[in-house]
């Protein structure tokens, strides 16, 4: 059995590693050269627990091919980004140029895995024709599959392995074919359905999450135009054994809520109504928390505002969609103050590392991003040296003197 995985980022290199080490002969491939020189001298790409090992293991045992050209197999993944186009539809063009590019190769008996994040139906409705010019019929020469994966950074070989997976064949016969393959590496349940069921469910996954914290950031609004008490409704109404309210925030971060829910969306314009109104929620979640900053500087007497992180989460580096970013660039470009920011994680020049540098400069602290930096902020202050702190993410364990957090930001 011969593997070729087209897409070497977070998930496809994972995946071919994997496949690699269960003894599969495997290549893996992507357009960027630098990317596939830096594997054949055994330096990753990307950083991830665990993978440098792998890596050194299949190249040692030559079961593993990084190229810049797509290899014949017997089985094809494809994982290339599926970003989202101005108009937030999915961009599928390098979805259709690896499709394009193995159908030049593809076989008899062939099976190709669509592992990519997609919009609904794009399985039957895009990948399937496209197949199909070849001559071929799904399901009888050639076998095709949306295989969703939902692993988290950080731990992506644990779940890549541990985790349930969804298998949506195009017909029973697909499910079968990726089935085998599957099971090779994934310990999990392998669940089986049909291509735009698997598709579904994946974008349901993250829209789930971004509809639950836009319920929570609306209730935050509510509440500071009622004067309420937001935090302790959400801890109080959390006890209740069926109630799971998620926590509120500067807005919501990331390549995968900040964007699949548009894919539901722009599939289905006209009936997608509430996820569509969690997306606005959330997007105006960074100009609410501006508003409020803007009210305890008029208070104040000084302009320095220290923003504290600047990743989409807690204890990454990564600042995709960040609203930590888009609130700290607005502060800047306001002109009325001097702003710096702070980040552990973010490897950018201007981005300030020492944490008390940051502390010291500040007549207010905005804390964007719940690092575990950020809990004791308190025991780092001084006497003479104590700015207001404004905690979107209720992140400091302390909670006393000039703090607001979403429970009392109705007071400015
Ligand atoms: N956030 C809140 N309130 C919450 C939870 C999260 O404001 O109660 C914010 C975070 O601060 C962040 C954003 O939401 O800005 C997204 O963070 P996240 O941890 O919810 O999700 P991601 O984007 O890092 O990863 C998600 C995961 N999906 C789910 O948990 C359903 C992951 O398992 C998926 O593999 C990943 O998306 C993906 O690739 O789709």
């Amino acid at each position: 059995m011969k593997l070729t995985v087209i897409g070497l980022g977070y998930i496809g290199l994972p995946t071919a590693l994997l496949f690699a080490s269960k003894g599969i002969k495997t290549t893996g491939v992507d357009i960027n050269k630098e990317i596939i020189s830096s594997l054949k001298k055994g330096v990753l790409p990307i950083e991830e627990p665990g993978l440098q090992d792998l890596l050194n293991e299949v190249i040692q045992n030559e079961v593993f091919t990084p190229s810049t050209e797509i290899e014949k197999g017997d089985y094809y993944i494809i994982a290339v980004p599926t970003p989202s186009k101005p108009d937030n539809s999915c961009d599928f063009q390098y979805l259709i140029s690896a499709i394009e590019g193995l159908n030049r190769h593809i076989k008899k008996g062939d099976t190709i895995i669509v592992e990519s994040t997609i919009s609904p139906r794009t399985t039957i409705d895009i990948v399937k024709p496209l197949i199909e010019k070849q001559g071929y019929e799904i399901g009888k020469d050639v076998y095709l599959a949306h295989c969703p994966e939902r692993v988290l950074p950080g731990q992506i070989l644990y779940e890549m392995v541990n985790n349930n997976r969804i298998i949506g064949g195009v017909t029973e016969e697909c499910i079968k074919k990726t089935k085998e393959l599957y099971k090779i590496v994934v310990k999990g349940k392998l669940y089986e359905t049909d291509a735009s069921t698997a598709e579904m469910a994946k974008l349901m996954e993250n829209t789930y999450r971004d509809v639950n914290i836009g319920l929570a950031n609306e209730l935050v609004r509510v509440c500071s135009e009622l004067n309420i008490n937001a935090l302790d409704v959400i801890s109080l109404a959390n006890e209740h054994p069926r109630v799971a309210l998620h926590q509120p925030g500067p807005g919501v971060g990331g390549h995968c809520l900040a964007i699949d829910p548009y894919f539901i969306i722009s599939s289905s314009p006209d009936e997608a109504k509430i996820i569509n109104k969690a997306r606005e929620v959330n997007k105006n979640m960074p100009e609410f928390v501006i508003d409020k900053t803007h009210r305890i500087m008029e208070k104040l007497k000084g302009n320095n505002i220290g923003v504290l992180g600047l990743a989409y989460k807690g204890n990454i580096d990564d600042i995709r969609e960040s609203p930590a970013l888009e609130i700290y660039t607005k502060l800047k470009n306001d002109g009325r103050y001097n702003v710096i920011v702070h980040d552990p994680y973010v490897k950018i020049d201007w981005v300030e590392k020492n944490l008390f540098k940051a502390i010291e400069s500040s007549d207010l602290l905005l804390i964007l991003t719940d690092h575990d930096e950020y809990q004791n902020l308190d025991k780092m202050f001084t006497e003479g040296n104590k700015p207001i702190i404004f905690d979107t993410k209720n992140i400091m364990i302390v909670k006393e003197g000039d703090y607001f957090n979403f429970n009392n930001i109705f007071e400015v």
